[in-house]
C-alpha cells in the first residue's frame, strides 16, 4: 500500500492537469546555497495546476513563505504544429505563469509533453540523430527561456527515468522494453542527455541566469530492473539502471570545453523507500532523504560527474488511516530539515492543495481552501529555517535525531526522539517513544512543530535537569526548535 501511494504521488501532478486540460505543472530550480545561510529559495511547492488559477490559493500558497511553485510548461501546448517563436501559441503558458508572477511566485517549471511532430512519445525522447530536430527543439526551450526571464530554473520532463509510456508521470526515458522507444538505435537514455546539453545551451543563451536541471524518479523501480533488496510492487514505474547509465554516457561523451549537460539533478523522494537508501552502504549513518542523496552522490562519483541535488517532489497523505494531520506535520518538517544537513539546493512539497477526488490528501491546504495543521507546520518550519545555516548533527546519543543552525552568534538545534517503532507507514511519521535532550544553557526557547513557544529556564518547570546550568527537555517524534537563549 504504501508503494502504491508513493506511484499515485508521483502520477498525479501530471494526469490531474491533463485531465483537467491544464498546460502546465510545476516543478522546481533550485538554488545555491552550499555551506550558507538556507534561503527562501530552498522551499517550494507543487502547484498541482490548481494554486495558480485561484488568487486565494496562490496568495495561501505565498503566506507560508515559499516563494516558488512547481509548475509545467508543455511543448504540445505552446507549438502543437512545428512553426517558429513569433508564430507560438503562448495563451495558456502566459496566463498560467501570469497569475503566479502577480502572486509573487516565481515557478519552478519543467518542460514536458512532446508534440507529435517532433517525437513518437509525449514522454520521451526525439530523435537527437536529426540535426533539424535538435534545431527544433534548442529553438523552442531558448524560445522560452527568454519569454520567462523570471524563472531560473528549468526542467526536462518530470520523472524522465519512467519505464512505462502507459501511465508515464511525464517521463519514459527508463522505458525497458528495449531502452530505444524511437527505434533510432540511440539509447534513450543517451537522447535524454543529449537533449539535456541541448537545452542548456538554449537556455543559458537566452537568459545567463537560468539554469536547466535533469529530472529522476529514482524509486518505485519496476520488476524488470528491480535491484535486490527493494521491494517492487506492481504496477511499478521507473528504471532502477537509467541514472547510473545516463553518468555513464555523460562521462564518455564529454561536452565541448567539458561544459556539463546540466546544471542540477533533481530528484523525487517518498519516506515509504527511505529505509532501502539508510540500508545501501552509502546511506549508513543517515536518514531517509539524506540515505538517497548519498546514494545518487555515490553513483555520480562512480561514474566522474557531479550535479547539484535538489527534491522536485516529497510528501504525504494526511489521511487518517496513513499517518494523519500530525504524521503528516512532522514529516514534512523531518524531509526538509534532514534535506538541510544534505545540502539539498530545494525541496518541493508535493502538493499544495488536497485531490479529493483523487483521495490524495498531501496538501497543506484542503479542497475548500482550509489550511490544515501542516500548513502552520511549514510556516513554522520556513521562520524557523530561513536565514539559518545548518553546522552539524547531534552525536552524543542515538536516541535523539538533532540538527545544529547558527544565525550570527545565535544558536538552534532542531530535535526529535530517534527512537522510532515501525508501524509499516511513512518512517518519518513512525511513532516514537520518548527522549531527552539535554543542553549547557540557562533559558531555551522552545518552538514546537505548530509555532507555539515557551520558555524553559534552568531548573524551573519544563527543565529536567537538576544541575544549575543545565536544561534537559522530553522530546517525543515531532521536532522541536530549540533556540539557546543567552
Ligand atoms: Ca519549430
Ligand atoms: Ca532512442
Ligand atoms: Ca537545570
Amino acid at each position: 500500500m504504501s508503494k502504491l501511494f508513493a506511484k499515485f504521488l508521483s502520477l498525479c501532478a501530471f494526469r490531474w492537469l491533463v485531465a483537467l486540460g491544464f498546460c502546465f505543472l510545476l516543478i522546481l530550480p533550485a538554488s545555491a546555497r552550499a555551506d550558507g545561510p538556507i534561503t527562501p529559495d530552498f522551499f517550494s511547492m507543487d502547484d498541482g495546476g490548481v494554486t495558480s488559477p485561484n488568487p486565494a490559493l496562490t496568495a495561501l500558497a505565498r503566506a507560508t513563505g515559499a516563494p516558488q511553485m512547481r509548475m509545467a510548461l508543455y511543448w504540445s501546448a505552446v507549438e502543437p504544429a512545428n512553426t517558429t517563436p513569433e508564430n507560438y501559441n503562448w495563451a495558456f503558458a502566459d496566463a498560467y505563469f501570469e497569475r503566479a508572477f502577480s502572486a509573487d511566485i516565481i515557478p519552478l517549471a519543467y518542460i514536458a509533453d512532446n508534440p507529435s511532430w517532433a517525437a513518437n512519445t509525449p514522454c520521451g525522447p526525439i530523435d537527437t540523430t536529426d540535426p533539424g530536430l535538435r534545431a527544433e527543439f534548442a529553438q523552442f526551450v531558448g524560445a522560452v527561456a527568454a519569454r520567462y526571464p523570471q524563472i531560473k530554473r528549468w526542467g526536462l520532463y518530470n520523472e524522465s527515468d519512467g519505464s512505462r509510456v502507459s501511465g508515464h508521470s511525464g517521463g519514459c526515458f527508463g522505458d525497458t522494453v528495449n531502452g530505444d522507444l524511437n527505434a533510432n538505435g540511440v539509447p534513450d537514455y543517451a537522447e535524454y542527455a543529449e537533449m539535456a546539453g541541448i537545452a542548456r545551451d538554449a537556455v543559458h543563451q537566452a537568459n545567463p541566469d537560468a539554469q536547466v536541471y535533469l529530472t529522476v524518479a529514482f524509486d518505485d523501480f519496476d520488476s524488470l530492473t528491480c535491484p535486490r533488496g527493494y521491494k517492487c510492487l506492481p504496477p511499478s514505474h521507473f528504471d532502477y539502471n537509467f541514472l547510473p547509465k545516463l553518468f555513464g554516457y555523460m562521462a564518455a561523451h564529454p561536452r565541448p570545453n567539458n561544459q556539463p549537460y546540466a546544471d542540477a539533478l533533481a530528484f523525487t523522494y517518498y519516506d515509504i523507500y527511505g529505509v532501502y537508501w539508510e540500508n545501501q552502504r552509502s546511506g549508513a549513518g543517515l536518514h531517509g532523504i539524506q540515505a538517497k542523496a548519498a546514494a545518487i552522490q555515490k553513483r555520480m562519483q562512480d561514474a566522474g560527474v557531479a550535479f547539484p541535488l535538489f527534491v522536485t517532489e516529497t510528501g504525504e497523505d494526511s489521511q487518517p488511516a496513513w499517518i494523519g494531520d500530525e504524521g503528516q506535520s512532522r514529516c514534512l518538517a523531518i524531509s526538509h530539515v534532514r534535506a538541510t544537513a544534505s545540502d539539498l539546493q530545494m525541496v518541493v512539497w508535493w502538493t499544495f492543495v488536497d485531490n479529493p477526488v483523487k483521495r490524495w490528501y498531501y496538501g497543506l491546504v484542503d479542497a475548500n481552501q482550509n489550511i490544515k495543521p501542516s500548513y502552520t507546520a511549514y510556516q513554522t518550519l520556513f521562520q524557523q529555517l530561513n536565514g539559518w545555516t545548518y553546522r552539524e548533527r547531534w552525536t552524543q546519543s542515538k536516541t535523539i535525531e538533532g540538527y545544529r543552525f547558527t544565525d550570527g552568534a545565535k544558536t538552534k538545534w532542531i530535535v526529535w526522539s530517534n527512537r522510532a517503532r515501525s508501524d509499516d507507514k511513512a518512517p518519518c511519521a513512525y511513532p516514537r517513544k520518548k527522549a531527552r535532550f539535554t543542553l549547557s544553557a540557562k533559558r531555551l526557547r522552545v518552538t514546537d512543530l505548530f509555532g507555539n513557544v515557551k520558555t524553559v529556564r534552568d531548573n524551573r518547570p519544563g527543565d529536567l535537569d537538576p544541575r544549575p546550568g543545565f536544561i534537559r527537555l522530553k522530546l517525543d517524534g515531532a521536532p522541536q526548535y530549540v533556540l539557546i537563549l543567552r
